[in-house]
């Protein structure tokens, strides 16, 4: 009788006693003490041999030694618990080399783009853009182009149906005629940006366009100006030393030209892409038509004006030895990644 008082009296002071360093060794004093082959389970076996008046003392001593074990399980619990999520935290290592990010590329029109630009901008031209979505008044008629002009067209120019005289512009003009309309000159603008055609000849075609025009309105601009800035334009871009202006027409410019440089016949390439004459369209260019210029409110008697335009589509194929347009806009990743990261 006296034994088993003094055996649970024991195990307080083993419970007491004993505290497990980690999660493996708390496991096996669970198993010791609560389990259900564990020692409170067999002191608690005994209570049938505890005489009746001291049932209830050896009871309380029970719950004693059970609420003993049970929160000093529970407390070690947590703490080893909260220790291995810290210890998570402290496994990443801060010195390793960072995953490698994917580099992305410039669109080869996109290149094509600013390498024009830059070459403008050295000479004082300033970057302009403007809507995509243009009205006809900007786009055709302070362009000169009157109403039955065939640009007009349905065929030939998206029109938004649900906003009539609304358009997607057909060239990069309406973006200087409306910096011709808020500013006095000088005017040295250029005017890169996507254009639109509604071309459905063959599937080679597209309806989708990028162009980079100029712009020069000053007093006493004359042709002389117009070839010598274009002459410099041409070396800058391609390296040639020799261009040539052939008489042209457009609706917006009076004398017209359409610019070639000078590539030979000495290679098999250049025999191909000059078909056999060395000479290789350009770009279209004029003296800015007088009423083009009264329209956007300068005065023509005192000001006058040269202007260009160019497809950067076909100086993009040019430049990087492309030989089909429609690797330009499917934008497949193994074709893309082909051009420098840069630029
Ligand atoms: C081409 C030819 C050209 C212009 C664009 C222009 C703009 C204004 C006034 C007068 Cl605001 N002209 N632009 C002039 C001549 C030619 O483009 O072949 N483009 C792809």
């Amino acid at each position: 009788m006296h034994d088993i008082f003094e055996k649970a009296q024991q195990t307080q002071t083993a419970i007491d006693a004993d505290t497990p360093v980690n999660a493996e060794a708390l496991e096996v004093f669970r198993i010791q003490y609560l389990g259900t082959k564990g020692i409170l389970k067999s002191l608690m076996g005994e209570m049938a041999n505890v005489p009746n008046e001291r049932k209830r003392d050896y009871g309380q001593l029970m719950n004693a030694l059970k609420q003993a074990a049970e929160s000093k399980y529970q407390t070690l619990k947590e703490a080893f618990e909260e220790q291995e999520q810290g210890h998570d935290r402290q496994a990443i290592d801060l010195t390793a080399p960072g995953e490698p990010v994917p580099l992305g590329s410039r669109h080869p029109i996109a290149v094509t783009m600013n390498r024009i630009v830059e070459i403008f901008s050295r000479m004082g031209f300033s970057v302009v853009d403007g809507p995509e979505i243009e009205d006809d008044w900007h786009n055709f008629t302070a362009m000169n182009t009157p109403e039955d002009h065939p640009a007009r067209d349905m065929q030939d120019t998206f029109y938004v149906v649900d906003a009539p005289g609304m358009l997607l512009r057909t060239h990069t003009s309406p973006v200087q005629a409306r910096v011709m309309e808020n500013r006095q000159p000088p005017i040295r603008i250029i005017a890169p940006g996507r254009v639109y055609r509604n071309e459905t000849i063959s599937t080679r075609s597209h309806c989708q366009f990028h162009q980079v025009e100029g712009l020069y309105v000053d007093e006493g601009v004359s042709f002389a100006d117009l070839k010598q800035t274009l002459y410099y334009f041409a070396k800058e871009m391609f390296g040639t030393t020799k261009i040539r202006l052939r008489p042209s027409f457009f609706p917006f410019t009076e004398p017209s030209a359409e610019m070639d440089i000078w590539l030979g016949t000495d290679s098999e390439k250049n025999y191909r892409l000059t078909k056999g004459t060395g000479w290789l369209e350009i770009l279209g260019c004029g003296m800015v038509d007088p009423d083009v210029l009264e329209m956007c409110g300068i005065d023509a008697k005192k000001y006058s004006g040269f202007a260009f335009g160019m497809g950067i589509e076909r100086q993009a194929l040019r430049l990087y030895e492309i030989g089909d347009i429609r690797l330009l806009f499917e934008n497949d990743v193994r074709f893309l990644k082909q051009f420098t990261p840069a630029m």
